[in-house]
């Protein structure tokens, strides 16, 4: 990849629109105020009105807006031109072309304006990264978690724990030049403490990492229950759809039928499954084992009895209740409900229990703020970080064996009553450090030590 080359591109996308935004970014960039753009650079950052020429032909092309952003003012840092054409293909063909025979003018790789502005500091690899996010983003916690990233909040934590890293494996260093004797007194309690705390604090992010695959992936939720219980009218309540056939006999349901829902800003796998009865059918034998499948890898399981009729064979429900988060859905309480119910379900608790009627709009908004409620324990409130990339989870991964590793050291020569091995101690912490410095795709590790060592004074 040559980076002296000047850069171009269609950044909206392809297709007539009102409007077409093609993006120039470059050490040339500026020569299209003789060409293109046959006017002086507008000042920096304001849209200013213009025709569009092509210099060949003597032709103008097309008259739009432009914008100027003035290196190292800009996305990729260097000088970069926005151009707001109408959103025709022929003018944005005839564009392109006239751009490509410009000297020094290329058309820019995948994710090249991206990669010129983490080359030039303008942000690190996990902001680089969340904008991908942000423009995949199809629900609105989605949006917000990529947003938050791509405005540092996934930096500012990791660069957080690569300085303090850095210190320690800078403090560990420096106290192998001493001679034993000399070593600070507080050597082992400093390290452990500060071991301690950064171990606490990454593995509390680390642990974040089941709540961004469901937010980026979807939680799943499978709907079981009885025969006749009302699951399928539930998928297309939540769904609004009519993707499920809905009738009053039982068995209706016999295959999984999954559908991708979005719930409250969520991405949700949402799973109707076949209602669990005894039966000697084999394809409804084969439907009931997939629906048992599904609940054992589903997220949250919403459990549907029909309040009208008897519950039998609730052990199964029960038994996964204790085992998964789950929401007891007693449907259609707008018929008479079966007093001899009522044991089976004091067995559940209550604060996961609603009642509902389905057909009569009665309970749902009691059971939207409970699903709710799951959502946000299971994909997370997208205030926090999470972690919603496996890249990450190994690199952190990494980070806490070493600090763990570091730790045990320490204990080792906390109880032998000895001096613990510094060379190990730093070498570890340069593998933690070094792990997390790739997440934020940073180089200059030496040169930060560099830095640190020529600052450090231990009381000397
Ligand atoms: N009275 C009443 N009927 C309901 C309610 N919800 C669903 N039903 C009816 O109950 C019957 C069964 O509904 P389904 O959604 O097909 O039930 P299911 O659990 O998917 O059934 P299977 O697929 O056979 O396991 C249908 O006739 C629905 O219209 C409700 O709240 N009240
Ligand atoms: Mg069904």
């Amino acid at each position: 990849m040559n980076f002296s080359d000047t850069i171009f591109a269609l950044s909206s996308a392809m297709g007539k629109a009102g409007i077409a935004v093609v993006r120039i970014s470059g050490l040339h960039a500026n020569t299209l105020f003789g060409t293109l753009i046959m006017q002086p650079p507008a000042p920096p950052k304001q849209a200013q009105l213009a025709q569009f020429h092509d210099p060949e032909r003597s032709e103008i092309v097309d008259f739009g807006l432009y914008i100027y952003f003035a290196a190292p003012k800009s996305f990729t840092g260097e000088d970069c031109i926005e151009l707001h054409l109408h959103g025709g293909l022929a003018t944005i063909q005839s564009i392109l072309k006239i751009l490509g025979k410009i000297p020094n003018f290329r058309p820019a790789e995948p994710g090249e304006f991206t990669r010129r502005g983490f080359l030039n500091g303008k942000f690190d690899l996990t902001q680089a990264e969340s904008t991908i996010d942000l423009i995949d983003a199809e629900t609105d916690h989605q949006r917000r978690a990529a947003l938050a990233h791509t405005r540092g909040a996934l930096h500012q934590l990791y660069e957080g724990w690569w300085r303090h890293l850095t210190e320690l494996r800078a403090y560990a260093e420096v106290c192998l030049d001493f001679p034993d004797e000399e070593l600070p007194e507080d050597l082992e309690t400093h390290i452990l403490a500060e071991c301690l705390r950064l171990t606490k604090e990454i593995r509390q992010h680390h642990d974040t990492t089941p709540q961004g695959e469901r937010l980026r992936l979807g939680t799943k939720i499978a709907i079981i229950g009885p025969s006749n219980a009302g699951k399928s009218s539930l998928l297309n309540y939540l769904t609004q759809t009519q993707a499920a056939i809905i009738s009053p006999i039982a068995g209706t349901t016999r295959d999984s039928l999954e559908h991708h829902v979005d719930i409250a800003g969520y991405p949700v796998k949402l799973v109707d499954t076949a209602g669990l009865q005894d039966t000697d059918d084999p394809i409804e034998q084969e439907g009931i084992r997939r629906a048992r499948t599904h609940a054992e890898i589903a997220d949250l399981v919403m459990i549907m009895f029909d309040g009208n009729q008897p519950i039998s064979a609730y052990q199964e429900f029960l038994s996964i209740a204790q085992n998964q988060p789950y929401i007891l859905i007693i449907n259609k309480i707008d018929q008479e409900f079966n007093c001899n119910n009522g044991i089976i379900l004091s067995k559940f608790d209550p604060n996961n229990t609603v009642s509902i009627s389905l057909t009569h709009a009665i309970g749902l908004e009691k059971f939207q703020n409970l699903l709710h409620h799951h959502l946000q324990q299971l994909a997370g409130n997208s205030h926090a970080p999470i972690i919603m990339h496996a890249r990450y989870q190994h690199a952190l991964h990494t980070t806490l064996k070493a600090l763990h590793n570091v730790t045990q050291m320490v204990h080792i020569a906390q109880n032998t009553q000895q001096n613990p091995d510094l060379v190990l101690i730093a070498e570890e912490l340069r593998i933690g450090l070094n792990s997390i410095a790739g997440i934020i795709g940073r180089v200059d590790v030496e040169d930060l030590l560099k830095i640190i060592f020529s600052r450090f004074c231990i009381g000397k």
